[in-house]
């Protein structure tokens, strides 16, 4: 799969604005400052795309990208910042649990967490809600320039070892590098197949 177009469609504050929309769905999903804004923007070869902040937490809104006029990209609030006073955090909580609930073009969660850190309890809450709702999904590990090989290679071995376990729709642990690129094509095709029964036909329904 090859990226030709990213769009940015519109950002939402409430799940009754969310877009009209037949088209098939990845949701990205990650703690704040996990480097989920840089990952849509690499992966979508486009510099600002995402708005990378050096304010983490701030974003309470779920942005929607149009990519190839095939897919939307749906970019939901980073979750779990500290900072956060509760009554905003469980705002956050209600805008992606909501969408997770109702999304019914839904393919593929993208769970975003470091490569440095072992995925948090808020990541296995996301990863158990994936589960539950029967969301087949990814868990992605970024920012691998920052950590040797060998390391990031026993973390994804880890991962694997737990999702055999228990990550009923667990289809793939992938590592990521948003300043290299590194985990590009992978990340690709696992989006591709996860789309590929619905962008098969010849005019997508927007
Ligand atoms: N070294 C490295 N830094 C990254 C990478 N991805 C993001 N960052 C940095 O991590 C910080 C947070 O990134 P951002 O994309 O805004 O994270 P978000 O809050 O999850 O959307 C920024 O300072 C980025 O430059 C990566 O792949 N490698
Ligand atoms: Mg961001």
């Amino acid at each position: 799969m090859k990226i030709r177009t990213a769009d940015f469609i519109k950002s939402i504050a409430a799940l009754n604005q969310l877009p009209v929309s037949k088209l098939p769905e990845v949701a990205f999903l990650g703690r704040s400052n996990v480097g989920k804004s840089s990952l849509i923007n690499s992966v979508c070869n486009r510099k600002s795309l995402a708005k990378t902040s050096g304010q983490p937490g701030k974003t309470r809104v779920i942005n929607f990208y149009r990519i190839n006029e095939a897919i939307h990209f749906v970019d939901l609030p980073g979750y779990g910042y500290a900072k956060v006073p509760e009554k905003i955090r469980s705002g956050w909580k209600q805008l992606i649990e909501g969408y997770l609930k109702n999304c019914k073009n839904l393919k593929l969660g993208l769970v975003i967490t470091d490569a440095r850190h072992e995925p948090t309890q808020l990541d296995y809450a996301m990863i158990n809600w994936l589960d539950y709702y029967a969301i087949p999904y990814g868990v992605i590990l970024t920012k691998s320039d920052k950590m040797p090989r060998h390391q990031v290679q026993r973390r994804i071995a880890e991962i694997e070892k737990e999702m055999r376990q228990q990550g009923t729709y667990c289809q793939a642990v992938l590592s990521y590098s948003s300043f290299n690129n590194e985990g590009k094509p992978a990340l690709l095709s696992l989006i591709a197949s996860a789309v590929a029964s619905t962008t098969d036909t010849n005019s997508p329904n927007t």
